[in-house]
């Protein structure tokens, strides 16, 4: 972190409050005027900072600069986005990563862009991000796991972004299983994990977010119009995709942190139940050129679905499409 990261940094613990400039100049070792020149340089960045004369200085606003210095002040993390890097312009982030992580990338790095050229969804679908408009990122990951337990460490993911949404919107976020999550029965937000493996060791994991911050209606194009939103469609609160970012890798750190210290997934399956709009609807669900219909009963601890036929046959799907029949009958479109 550098010193004007730092004085940020110092500012956002006590934010709305005054920091006295010789406190500032003591912690980090330098000179008052040094001070002042950092906090002149915060300044032209954006951040509103007042200053009076025998109190200090004071952070009032943080610009949503979603920039390396803005987000590493507001990350209290201590492995994800140890390492983040920045982008103007990418093919797609989880390419981005996963060149990184084949030169030997450590745990936690994470790639952050504004936009994307080719960004990716599943089966080689597409994912449209406005610039400016997106948290688009991918986290790299190294746990000593089997790949069978992958599945499950992408349910963290959804658990962790809708943690993150919650407190900026004024309805509940949802997850349909495996990874979408909604606001008002529409898309906000995909993940798309890729995995690195021999047969009985994961190499790397990395979990690619796409999430829809500022995005307002008409931004949409396509049948997106009908199926997408963003955060700020749901919100009445400011929002900043910097405390929103940190926000996800907080969360995600701490439910992937507990699966590996403990070996289990229970704490994040229970909190991926609790957005869960998937378990008890009927559901279709599309495997190749398969289709068929069932309920869905619950998630595994491998992270499967759990589904039962009209027949009464119970088995747990690992991968596939669903899509949520409505009391009506209608298919939700997402
Ligand atoms: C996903 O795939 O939902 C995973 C999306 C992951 C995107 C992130 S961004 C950072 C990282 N880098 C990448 O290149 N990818 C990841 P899937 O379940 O297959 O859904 C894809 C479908 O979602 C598309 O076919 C569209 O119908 C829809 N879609 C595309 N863009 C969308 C958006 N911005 N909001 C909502 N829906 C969208």
């Amino acid at each position: 972190m550098d010193t004007k990261e730092h004085i940020l940094k110092l500012l956002n613990g006590k934010k709305g409050k005054f920091v006295s400039g010789e406190s500032l100049s003591e912690q980090l070792g330098i000179s008052r005027t040094a001070v002042w020149k950092h906090i002149q340089k915060l300044r032209e960045e954006g951040y509103e900072i007042q200053s009076a004369s025998k109190r200090g200085y004071r952070l009032d606003e943080s610009p949503d600069l979603y920039d390396r210095s803005a987000l590493i002040s507001a990350l209290h993390t201590e492995i994800l986005g140890k390492n983040i890097i920045f982008l103007k312009e990418t093919d797609s982030t989880n390419n981005e990563l996963k060149r990184l992580a084949a030169s030997g990338a450590p745990e936690g790095t994470v790639v952050i862009a504004e936009k994307q050229l080719a960004g990716r969804g599943r089966r080689g679908r597409t994912w449209e991000a406005g610039e400016g408009k997106a948290i688009i990122m991918s986290i790299l990951l190294r746990p000593n796991i089997s790949p069978t337990n992958v599945q499950a460490i992408t349910l963290a993911a959804s658990s962790a972004v809708a943690r993150a949404i919650e407190p900026f919107t004024v309805t509940k976020p949802e997850i349909k299983w495996p990874n979408d999550v909604l606001l008002s029965g529409k898309k906000v937000c995909g993940i798309l994990t890729e995995m690195t493996a021999e047969p009985d060791r994961v190499l790397s994991i990395i979990v690619g977010i796409g999430l829809n911050v500022f995005q307002q209606q008409e931004d949409f194009t396509g049948d997106l119009k009908q199926t997408a939103t963003s955060v700020a469609l749901n919100s009445t609160v400011p929002i900043s995709r910097c405390v929103m970012a940190s926000g996800i890798l907080e969360e995600f750190e701490e439910l992937y942190l507990d699966f590996i210290h403990r070996q289990s997934t229970a704490k994040f399956l229970d909190i991926w139940r609790s957005f869960s709009c998937t378990i008890g609807c009927d559901i279709t669900i599309y495997q190749g050129e398969k289709t068929w219909q069932a309920k869905a009963l619950d998630v595994l601890e491998d992270g499967c679905l759990l589904v039962e036929s009209a027949d009464g046959i119970r088995q747990a799907i690992a991968s596939g499409e669903i899509s949520i029949r409505k009391a009506d009958k209608t298919e939700e479109t997402v």
